[in-house]
């Protein structure tokens, strides 16, 4: 006899989209049918040590000819699959999967108790129910999965979708924790990101800012890196008013001890995307006028060295947390060649960003992606004070006929480390008009 059930899924450690999807991938390979399945939820932790990130929840529909016994015996060996060790009850999972309803059968003794105990009381385990079974009727209570979403919603107004601010401003540890802490909204479909912790360095101005901006916009929390607070500050002011939590943490990229803090305060409870954009300015400014060998050294240090040192510490952090993306800038022009001193350091200093990216791709994957933008004519700081001469060349040498703008760098960044671009690694993509050569 074929019976239907229904099925919690949750995770809040590592990939959870990925968790999620494999689960279920593990149960149609073990010959259960899964028929239907919901959004996935972003949601805020219930119960548990405090400080755990959000989960990624759903609920599932399978046709089985199992019995709930045996059927309980394959959600535990796809958990066990999956790499889940079972800790502290409520604390931090891979993945759980929790037997909710089974035909309109009623079992006191474990295990399986069905229905399960508490479903009736849990919004994350209800709102996906509904979803795809608003008239799922739990066989104890007498009530539809949409009758109890209600009374559960009668009972206590709904408090997640409250999202806490941050408290003061100030670089270090508590920005950190005060992020991992916040309550998240569930997740609208314009908020792709919501839920995942992003950093981006280099982020009080230009590409960066445009960035940090523009992840927040997809609902990520976004922590702001430069070098003063003045200018974090303003950017997290615009932050904020996106409802993302977000913090500046202060860092002077071309001291490795820096880059070791940058990493330990920024990681708290663990980074979803981190974003090496921080570049020495060799443009503008007293700069400008510095020696060649000078600003050399100065773009192989910040540009190159910070990237690879930052780098190499997150992604071993993330790929041992199971999941993150990396997200590293380097410049059109490096493949192609410019005449001229600029040319030179920005292709030494790019051009080796970009063919590092590929390899730690490799040293990665399958847990991280890696991946690196390479702009073209983007009009900051310098771009706007360009001669008439420069102007009329950058036209000359973009096909699409205009400046980029840091916007268009960030648009593809935030499709870069959504779920949208789960397939994508070791790529260099050119954010550049068109300029083939
Ligand atoms: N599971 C728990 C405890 N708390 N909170 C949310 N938001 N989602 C869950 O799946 C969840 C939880 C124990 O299984
Ligand atoms: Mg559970
Ligand atoms: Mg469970």
């Amino acid at each position: 006899m074929i019976v239907t059930a229904y099925i919690a899924l949750g995770s809040n450690r590592g990939d959870r989209r990925q968790h999620l999807d494999r689960a279920l991938q593990e149960l149609r390979d073990s010959g259960v049918a899964v028929v239907t399945v919901s959004d996935y939820y972003e949601t805020e932790p219930v119960g548990g040590p405090p400080g755990q990130r959000p989960y990624l929840n759903a609920v599932a529909e399978l046709h089985t000819g199992l019995d709930p016994v045996d059927l309980l015996h394959v959600l535990l060996d796809t958990e066990r699959r999956l790499g889940r060790v079972r800790r502290k009850r409520h604390g931090p999972r891979t993945i759980d999967l929790d037997l909710l309803l089974y035909g309109d059968l009623v079992r006191d003794q474990p295990d399986p108790i069905v229905p399960h105990p508490r479903m009736h009381e849990r919004t994350f385990v209800l709102e996906p129910l509904v979803e795809i079974a608003p008239d799922a009727v739990h066989p104890r209570l007498g009530r539809t999965a949409a009758e109890l979403l209600d009374d559960l919603n009668q009972a206590s107004r709904p408090s997640s979708y409250h999202t806490s601010q941050p408290g003061a401003e100030m670089a270090g540890r508590r920005i950190a924790s005060s992020l991992t802490q916040r309550r998240y909204h569930a997740r609208p479909a314009d908020r792709e990101l919501a839920g995942l912790r992003a950093l981006v360095t280099g982020s009080t101005s230009g590409i960066g800012r445009a960035i940090a901006l523009e992840l927040a916009a997809g609902g990520a929390a976004v922590l702001v890196h430069g070098r003063h607070l003045g200018p974090a500050s303003e950017v997290t002011d615009q932050i904020r008013k996106l409802n993302v939590p977000t913090g500046p943490i202060l860092a002077d990229l071309s001291v490795p001890e820096e880059c070791d803090r940058l990493v330990r305060t920024a990681w708290g409870e663990g980074l979803d995307i981190w974003i090496n954009n921080a570049g020495a300015d060799t443009l503008t400014g007293a700069a400008a006028h510095w020696p060649f060998a000078r600003k050399l050294e100065e773009l192989l240090t910040v540009d190159l060295r910070a990237t690879i040192l930052l780098s190499r510490d997150i992604g071993k952090r993330m790929k041992k947390a199971g999941g993150g993306v990396i997200v590293n800038m380097g410049w059109d022009q490096a493949e192609t060649g410019m005449e001229g001193d600029s040319g030179q350091l920005f292709a030494a200093a790019k051009g080796a960003v970009m063919a590092f990216s590929k390899s730690l791709a490799l040293s990665l994957a399958p847990e991280v992606r890696v991946n690196c933008l390479a702009p073209g004519w983007i009009k900051t700081a310098w771009g706007e004070r360009a001669s008439e001469v420069w102007q009329e060349r950058v036209l000359r040498e973009t096909p699409l006929q205009r400046w980029g703008t840091p916007m268009d760098v960030a648009r593809v960044a935030r499709w870069l480390v959504s779920p949208a671009a789960s397939f994508i690694t070791g790529q260099v993509i050119r954010v550049d008009g068109g300029a083939v050569r």
